[in-house]
C-alpha cells in the first residue's frame, strides 16, 4: 500500500468544493488515513514549494497558498500517488481532461484547487513535512476492504 499527500488549496474552501472533492477520493476507493484544516504559514509553504524557489511565480504561489486555510490530507491505497494524480488532472485546468478533478471545476493554471504528490520521493518528503506526527495518522481497515480489491491477486 502506498501513502500520498493531498492538499485543497484556498480556492477549494473558499467555492465550497470540500466535500465534492473528497468525495472524488472515497468513492474511487482511497483510504483516508489522516485530515485537517488549518492557515498553514507560508515558511510551511516554501518548504513543500522549495523545488519551485527560483521560479518567478514562486512568491505569488506561496502567497496564494497562505491567503486562506488549506485542508490537508493523506490517501492510502495500492499505486495511490498516480492513481491520486490521474484523478487529479493536468496542472492547467483549462486543459485538464474532464472527468478529472481539475477538469470538471477548474478554469485556472494557478487557482487549480488541489496539490497532489507526483512520485514517491515527493510523497515521502512531504508527509514528513505536513503530518509529522505519527499520531496524526489513523490506521483502520476499511469493512468492505476485501471488494475493493481482489486479496488474492493485488493484496497478496
Ligand atoms: P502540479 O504538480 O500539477 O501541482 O504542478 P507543479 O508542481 O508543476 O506546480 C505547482 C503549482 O505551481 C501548480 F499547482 C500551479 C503553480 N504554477 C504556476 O502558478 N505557474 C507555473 O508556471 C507553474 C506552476
Amino acid at each position: 500500500m502506498e501513502r500520498t499527500l493531498v492538499l485543497l488549496k484556498p480556492d477549494a474552501l473558499q467555492r465550497g468544493l470540500v466535500g465534492t472533492i473528497l468525495t472524488r477520493f472515497e468513492a474511487k476507493g482511497l483510504k483516508l488515513i489522516a485530515l485537517k484544516l488549518r492557515c498553514f504559514s507560508p515558511s510551511l509553504l516554501e518548504q513543500h514549494y522549495a523545488v519551485h524557489r527560483e521560479r518567478p511565480f514562486f512568491k505569488s504561489l506561496v502567497e496564494y497558498m497562505s491567503s486562506g486555510p488549506v485542508v490537508a490530507l493523506v490517501l492510502e491505497g495500492k499505486d495511490a500517488i498516480a492513481v491520486v494524480r490521474r484523478l487529479v488532472g493536468a496542472t492547467n485546468a483549462r486543459e485538464a481532461d474532464p472527468g478529472t478533478i481539475r477538469g470538471d471545476f477548474g478554469m485556472s493554471f494557478s487557482n487549480n484547487l488541489v496539490h497532489a504528490s507526483d512520485g514517491p520521493e515527493s510523497a515521502e518528503f512531504e508527509l514528513g513535512l505536513w503530518f509529522p506526527e505519527a499520531a496524526e495518522i489513523c490506521e483502520w481497515d476499511p469493512c468492505d476492504l476485501s471488494w475493493r480489491y481482489n486479496v488474492a491477486e493485488e493484496l497478496a
